[in-house]
């Protein structure tokens, strides 16, 4: 998109958009009849209430007798007749919610990684063995109708999974939440590999029908964009009023977040973006169909599409047009649907707590100022107390160049109103810095939200913190780096504002759902209940010594390896062998993540093997699995990928090694594939560069299920390691602070080549030619990247990874023992409940809790 395009797209003005009514959808008439007065009721809880509902839901919902479905009308309505026996809950829970008038969380996040829905949705219900029975006499197999349902993939990875993890938490608690973001017609692209090389395909997640949502046409929701700003008097006071140039519409989609099995249903509520006027009569009239539909396509292109990781400057506006698109949609919905016409705004703290899930949603905090101050009118001094009242702010990185920053005169352009009031926050801000420093100008300038280099921009992180009543990282140590490093001077200035919660994960999707052979095992073992107190798994502690229990546990690792394998081989083609140590690493491909350092390993392992170092008989048979997506537009991650699928090809197709080194790399990892391949690994890797993980999530489900990890001191690997205990972990590589005082130093990784033989040849592997039918050339990029640059220390940490990874092999060797270990780690792990996440902000940031 381009400059032009923003100037000249109208919509209809501000004050006529026609289907601006909310207003109108006040009860309009008083029901009388009894059965409209009676509470909606769920179906009955039988074999057979469930076929009639769900027969009726194919014949009256999809249109078409049993006898001719396909399996996707069968999906269809099973998925709307498992909504039905949610219904009345969710209905009940939002009546309730509006009368008891109790603080809502606000939970604003430009990402949702929800992962598939009926299973989920079956659990909550307690519905599974009903619909199961249910699906066999109807001569159908719900594993297969599972199987049709297309996750929707609005998210990149472990930011927007988390929010879905929260979200699960707060409903399973109780806790009145409802979950704000983008209904992105496309989600995150669908991995293919061609030749090796990573292509993306467009997610086509709605193409088949998204029986989950619920979309409000009639309650949408107008919001603006562009003009400028005027002031006039107002019975004598003068005021700012925005008048912009052209605005689009935000239709609500709503979707259940059942708690599980506890009668609550909450509310997430995803927008899409609609043309105000979607189709000029008089244009298409005459023939040009194209400019007809140009203010539609303009206005639908804000939500087309999820933003990748890695931005390029071309999408820059349009993703700063989702972000503020989503929020405004929210604000302007709590407001209409939560409060009461004549609300007293001093109270609105008491009311919702806006969860800032990174900085993507930090247009927000001038967006509710101007809502106050400008169509509130309240007192610009009374609406900044309300303000700084009703948000909060979690960053989730440590690469500064991640923190969010944009161009004024983008700002400016696409929202003149809110950077006025930036403007005014931050001289008010600096003000008081001023006064409390003196005129210290290098420290204001350090805290000022408006930067002058390398331009001018805004830095959202600084607006958020200004704004936020807590500002958290996600894990200890990225907490304290947060405070130490990324954000000093306003942890120095707000001591209390700054404070940790550690993220964590839900046990319902990653160990119920997921792994029903340890879920069975721990509720034979435990009895039920721990699903919701998941500390209760230290109570399995004790059994680490029971060898009946271990070769259960085994059982059940064993059995998870079996249903991943067949379904790599359908899925992927792929043959693995279950009797293996099962290495995996999955997660977002990037540098700092240092998926090189793994495919060095392997590199070096089989260089050992082929050059007759290491006898392949004595080795350890050990199959790696790489899962990971590298943004579009990120090209060493990019030649990385590549470099893992052409390693892995020589080596799978090597006799020399056959049935003792295996390498997978199933291409499209997401939730649903997790959710098969997390149950079934015996090692975690968890390598990233001290220092660069904020947290990781990916670290904490395998644990939980039984792999033990291998990983730095980074991010909640520390929490993890403390917790499971040094004997349970193989811990490696520099901690952060060796990390820097290196950086310090002057680091030098031609040094570590030079110096290390096996990590010489296994660079010297790659370049050789080797893995790329003789050509030297091909991995010149990423070799000369390690041996040159290498921002993330691989070649500093790859002898001491190299060790670890020897004691894994030994450790493995020793099942009984390795057994022991692993039951450790699931005993060790309840920590790592989303649950205990939640009661975290809930005690330290929210200041909420349950209503019950
Ligand atoms: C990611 C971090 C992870 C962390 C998740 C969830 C972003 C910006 N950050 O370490 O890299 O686990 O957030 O907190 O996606």
């Amino acid at each position: 998109m381009n400059a032009d395009n923003v100037s000249i797209v109208p919509g209809a003005p501000a004050d006529e958009t026609p289907q601006a009514a909310r207003h109108q959808i006040g009860p309009m008439f008083e029901p009388t009849h009894p059965l409209a007065l009676a509470p909606v009721a769920a179906p009955p809880h039988s074999v057979d209430g469930f076929v009639r509902e769900f027969l009726r839901e194919l014949n009256t919902g999809q249109g078409v007798a049993l006898s001719r479905s396909t399996v996707n009308d069968q999906y269809l309505a099973l998925a709307r007749t498992v909504l039905h026996y949610l219904m009345a809950r969710w209905l009940e829970t939002m009546k309730h919610q509006r009368a008891s008038k109790t603080k809502t969380v606000g939970y604003m996040s430009a990402e949702y990684l929800l992962g598939r829905q009926l299973g989920n949705a079956l659990l909550a219900t307690d519905l599974n063995e009903i619909v199961d029975n249910a699906m066999k006499a109807c001569g159908l197999d719900l594993p297969t109708l599972r199987a049709q349902e297309v996750e929707p993939g609005l998210g990149n990875g472990g930011l927007g999974r988390l929010a879905a993890c929260f979200i699960d938490s707060l409903a399973t608690m109780s806790v009145p939440c409802i979950g704000y973001g983008i209904r992105y017609e496309y989600g995150i692209f669908r991995q293919t590999f061609v030749d090796g090389r990573q292509v993306e395909q467009p997610d086509t997640w709605l193409a088949l029908g998204s029986p989950w949502e619920f979309p409000h046409p009639e309650a949408a929701v107008q919001v603006d964009f562009g003009g400028h700003t005027e002031t006039y008097l107002d019975d004598g006071v003068k005021r700012t009023r925005w008048v912009p140039g052209w605005n689009v519409l935000g239709i609500p989609y709503n979707y259940m977040v059942p708690g599980y099995q506890n009668g609550r249903v909450n509310t997430l509520r995803l927008w899409s973006a609609q043309a105000t006027k979607a189709f000029d009569l008089a244009i298409f009239n005459s023939g040009d169909y194209a400019e007809a539909v140009r203010a539609q396509t303009f206005a639908e292109n804000i939500t087309k599409v999820l933003y990748p990781e890695d931005s390029t400057p071309q999408g820059k506006e349009l993703r700063l047009q989702q972000q503020y698109f989503f929020v405004a949609c929210s604000i302007r919905d709590f407001i209409d649907q939560g409060l009461d016409d004549d609300f007293d705004w001093d109270q609105l703290p008491e009311r919702i707590i806006f969860q800032l899930n990174d900085t993507h949603p930090v247009i927000a905090v001038p967006e509710l100022m101007r809502v106050l101050v400008d169509e509130q009118k309240l007192e610009w001094s009374q609406a900044w107390e309300i303000t700084k009242k009703c948000f909060a702010y979690t960053c989730h990185t440590l690469l500064p160049e991640a923190l969010e920053v944009w161009p004024v005169e983008l700002l400016g352009r696409l929202l003149p109103r809110h950077l006025e009031i930036i403007y005014r926050i931050n001289d008010e801000f600096l003000a008081e810095v001023r006064a409390r420093y003196g005129n210290d100008e290098m420290r204001v300038r350090a805290m000022s939200i408006v930067t002058d280099f390398p331009e001018r921009q805004v830095r959202m992180a600084h607006l958020a913190t200004i704004a936020a009543v807590k500002v958290n990282g996600v894990a200890e140590l990225h907490s304290q780096l947060l405070r130490d490093k990324l954000l000093p001077a306003f942890s120095e200035y707000w001591p209390d504002k700054f404070t940790n919660v550690t993220n964590g994960v839900t046990p319902r999707r990653f160990i119920r759902l997921a792994n029903p052979s340890l879920s069975e095992l721990i509720t034979d073992t435990l009895g039920p209940g721990w699903v919701t107190d998941l500390d209760r798994l230290s109570e399995l502690e004790q059994y680490a010594e029971d060898e009946d229990f271990r070769k259960a546990f085994r059982e059940a690792k064993l059995a998870n390896k079996t249903r991943l394998y067949d379904l790599l081989r359908t899925r992927d083609g792929i043959d693995l062998e279950n009797h293996h140590l099962l290495d995996v690493m999955v997660k977002r491909l990037h540098e700092y993540k240092r998926q090189t350092l793994k495919v060095l390993h392997v590199v070096s392992l089989y260089d050992q093997i082929i050059s007759g170092d290491a006898d392949p008989e004595t080795i350890t048979p050990r199959t790696v699995i790489f899962g990971a997506k590298a943004a579009p537009g990120y090209r060493m991650a990019k030649e990385i990928i590549y470099l893992i699928n052409s390693v892995a090809e020589v080596i799978n197709a090597d006799p020399v090694v056959a049935g003792r080194l295996n390498i997978a790399f199933p291409a499209n990892y997401n939730v649903t594939l997790a959710e098969k391949l997390i149950p079934a690994a015996d090692l975690s890797e968890q390598i990233s560069l001290a220092g660069m993980e904020a947290s990781g999530t990916g670290n904490m489900k395998f644990a939980l299920n039984g792999a033990l990890t291998i990983g730095t001191d980074d991010g909640a690997n520390v929490e993890i390691r403390k917790l499971v205990g040094d004997a349970h972990f193989f811990g490696f590589g520099m901690v952060e602070t060796e990390v820097t005082e290196l950086q310090a130093a002057g680091y030098r990784p031609s040094e570590f080549y030079e110096t290390n033989p096996l990590l010489k040849r296994a660079i010297d592997l790659i370049s050789s030619g080797v893995f790329a039918g003789g050509d030297r050339g091909t991995f010149e990029p990423v070799v000369s990247n390690l041996l040159y640059d290498d921002r993330f220390m691989a070649l500093a940490d790859f002898q001491s990874y190299l060790d670890a990874q020897t004691k894994v092999e030994a450790a493995y060797a020793d099942s009984e023992t390795w057994t022991k270990s692993a039951i450790l780690n699931v005993a060790r792990s309840g920590f790592f409940s989303s649950d205990r996440s939640m009661r975290d902000y809930l005690t330290r940031i929210w200041r909420t809790g349950a209503v019950v």
